[in-house]
């Protein structure tokens, strides 16, 4: 029984400061992911990407929550495709753009299941337009998708089935202030790069398989590429030093290609924030796409 990927592309950059990351799904599919996916032994259709109008065109409105109604606009749009995805029995491949296009997959993937996250990103995402320091969505998803603060009146960023005592991140490396006291706060799970350090990647992403997986209908993976390390993933709008080794990332993906083999859990991915024009030789990309065939069941032997 071969499983069908449905490629989405999200080419928005609403949430981030950085223009440029709304060129990843066209750097990630240069990067081969065709074939990267067939070496994963499934098959793919590409739906292509969304259109997204560009920033340049729009204000930003609301500083506190820059292009809200432009994200709205995408993760709408997003969110039903990526339901209608799996409706069909496919598994959505979304290629951002940056990490706000998860409002839009979380909120499809859990319209009509209970659904747990691995969060693989360098970030917690969990600020509000209340306490974010910035005004970019990229920073939010996780608090818009649980309805936090100002998103509990945005109904269209709430992921109906996303629970929060199955969310889990894998390898933190960096809160605000506000996100550090409302992460502990909460129900989720949060592994950093010190348990990683300490207990070796596949070990942490196995508890983190556990706890995501459980009780629920399956789990969506949302990969931000910030996670590596810069100096294997340059491409990306905010490098933050001690990141994931190459080997530990692929390492964290084969573990949950694994574990979807015994139990069939994976629901839906992200590959969000490569940004080509900070890139060198489209690496990241290169690293994109390779892990969404390890995330997927590429094998060595
Ligand atoms: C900071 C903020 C951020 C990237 C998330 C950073 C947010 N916490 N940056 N992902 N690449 O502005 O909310
Ligand atoms: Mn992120
Ligand atoms: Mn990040
Ligand atoms: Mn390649």
């Amino acid at each position: 029984m071969s499983r069908t990927v449905h490629v989405i592309g999200a080419p928005m950059d609403y949430g981030a400061d950085r223009r440029g990351v709304d060129m990843g799904p066209s750097a990630i599919r240069y990067a081969d992911l065709a074939d990267e996916l067939a070496a994963a032994d499934v098959d793919a259709v590409d739906a292509g990407d969304l259109l997204v109008p560009r920033a340049e065109e729009r204000d930003p409105g609301d500083e506190s929550a820059k292009f809200l109604p432009e994200i709205e606009d995408l993760c709408t749009r997003l969110a039903d495709e990526v339901a209608d995805a799996i409706d069909s029995g496919h598994t959505p491949l979304v290629l951002g753009g940056d990490h706000a296009v998860a409002i839009g997959s979380l909120a499809g993937t859990a319209r009509d299941a209970d659904v747990g996250t691995i969060w693989f990103d360098a970030h917690g995402d969990y600020n509000t337009p209340e306490t974010s320091p910035s005004g970019n969505v990229h920073g939010m998803p996780l608090a818009a998708a649980l309805g936090e603060g100002r998103f509990a009146a945005e109904e269209w960023a709430n992921a109906r089935g996303l629970r929060e005592e199955n969310i889990v991140y894998v390898g933190l490396r960096t809160l605000d202030e506000s996100e550090r006291d409302a992460i502990r706060d909460s129900d989720m799970t949060a592994y950093t790069m010190r348990d990683i350090d300490e207990r070796g990647i596949t070990a942490v992403v196995d508890d983190a398989l556990d706890t995501a997986t459980d009780g629920v209908d399956g789990i969506h993976v949302s990969f931000d590429v910030d996670w590596l390390d810069p100096d294997e993933a340059p491409g990306v709008g905010t490098p933050v030093r001690g990141g994931a080794t190459y080997r530990e990332a692929h390492a964290a993906l084969e573990t949950v290609a694994e574990r979807d083999r015994a139990d069939d859990i994976l629901r839906s991915m992200d590959l969000v924030e490569v940004n080509p024009i900070l890139d060198e030789s489209n690496r990241t990309a290169d690293i994109a796409a390779e892990l969404a065939a390890s995330a997927l069941g590429k094998r060595i032997l």
